[in-house]
């Protein structure tokens, strides 16, 4: 108890100094009233995965009340004045006819141009069994269409919005001309509902990347607006992995029935933890044969780390961000830390027979809606 009064009474003091600082601050600088403290009356008790918070009259210290002020569990009503935190609206959104995501899309031949087509639209996305969340998407599947190119093509990506608010594409990781970065309000105007814009870049270089929006991206991205690109080498591998899978790892937040941004640290934990779009048991299980190689090609695109462990056999981590690892310097590992925005190509032998295990060990992460098993966990079906 009297740490945890200590470290109140030294929050309050660093906040005070803090304060001064920012009343001292120069012309220019942007000053900013400090927050109140907060009174007594401001912090009810709650309970929390079954615990109970203390209130304000009773002993509290400095870091459970910054939670109760931050934190409604309900998902609905809370009074953050984001931009973002308001549940999706689902009137009028059909269902997905897409049964999984990250579909390799077709593309036309214009000259010597791939051309893809994209439509950003809102459909009702299940992610396991009995839960659906109201997703934005690319052509109505999470994650959106798998591009796959080769290295030195000319692509380019008519997107056309039929989301509700204003997007643009951000090629993650790709070498794209600036005024193809996609960044709204820096490198071209938000596409904005009912229109169109046209991106065009040569495809470098090779390995394996992502797309997604970067207009209100922690909304966006969040409910669904995400995808892979995968730029093969000119030069074809040899040997090509005998098995070669995606996984986007990302999170999710519904709450009776109604889909939220999840925005960690923002009041708005996720409760569905997902890969490529779906919560286990809805996760794929992946057939294997005995003695394959398999490629497993983790992409970070939630806003949480996700710690990934193979049961049964190591892995080599062969790129990072796409970019391939020099043999002499694969770690060889089990557990791979998958950060949001990064990539990792892990390969491994499958030398073992048997229903092996792929899961986040955050293990928090394998549960849906605080049940266990779910979230983050596949199954790769060695025979
Ligand atoms: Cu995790």
């Amino acid at each position: 108890m009297f740490k945890r009064v200590l470290f109140w009474s030294t929050t309050t003091l660093a906040a005070v100094v803090f304060a001064s600082m920012m009343f001292a601050a120069p012309a220019g600088a942007v000053a900013k009233q400090p927050a109140p403290t907060p009174t007594p009356t401001e912090m009810p008790s709650m309970e929390m995965g079954g615990m109970t918070m203390p209130g304000a009259s009773e002993p509290v210290t400095g870091t459970v009340t910054d939670t109760v002020k931050g934190t409604d569990v309900s998902g609905a009503g809370h009074d953050m004045a984001g931009h973002a935190m308001g549940s999706v609206s689902s009137a009028g959104v059909l269902p997905a006819t897409a049964m999984a995501g990250a579909q390799p899309l077709d593309y036309v031949l214009e000259g010597d141009t791939k051309v893809f087509t994209l439509t950003a639209e809102v459909v009702e996305w299940p992610i396991t069994e009995g839960v659906t969340m109201t997703a934005y998407t690319y052509n109505g599947m999470v994650p959106g269409p798998l591009l796959r190119v080769t290295e030195g093509d000319k692509v380019r990506v008519v997107l056309q919005n039929q989301l509700p608010e204003a997007t643009t594409i951000h090629w993650h990781g790709v070498m794209v001309p600036n005024s193809m970065d996609g960044v709204a309000g820096v490198t071209q105007p938000a596409v904005e509902p009912g229109e169109t814009f046209t991106y065009e870049f040569v495809a470098k270089p090779a390995g394996s990347y992502m797309y997604h929006s970067h207009t209100e991206g922690d909304k966006q991205v969040g409910l669904g607006l995400y995808a892979p690109i995968i730029i093969d080498p000119a030069q074809p591998e040899s040997p090509a992995p005998d098995v070669d899978v995606i996984m986007m790892l990302s999170e999710a937040r519904v709450v009776d029935g109604q889909t939220y941004a999840a925005m960690p640290m923002a009041g708005a934990e996720p409760n569905y933890f997902l890969i490529n779009g779906k919560a286990f048991p809805a996760t794929e299980t992946i057939p294997v044969k005995l003695g394959d190689r398999v490629r497993i090609r983790f992409m970070g695109i939630g806003q949480l780390v996700h710690p990934m462990h193979l049961h049964g056999m190591p892995f080599k981590i062969v790129a990072t961000d796409g970019h391939p690892v020099p043999e002499a310097a694969q770690l060889t590992k089990d557990t791979v830390l998958v950060a949001p925005g990064e990539r990792y190509d892990v390969e491994f032998i499958a030398s073992e027979p048997g229903q092996w295990m792929l899961h986040c060990h955050i293990l928090h992460h394998t549960t849906n809606d605080g049940v266990e098993p779910g979230g983050l966990m596949m199954v790769f079906d060695v025979r």
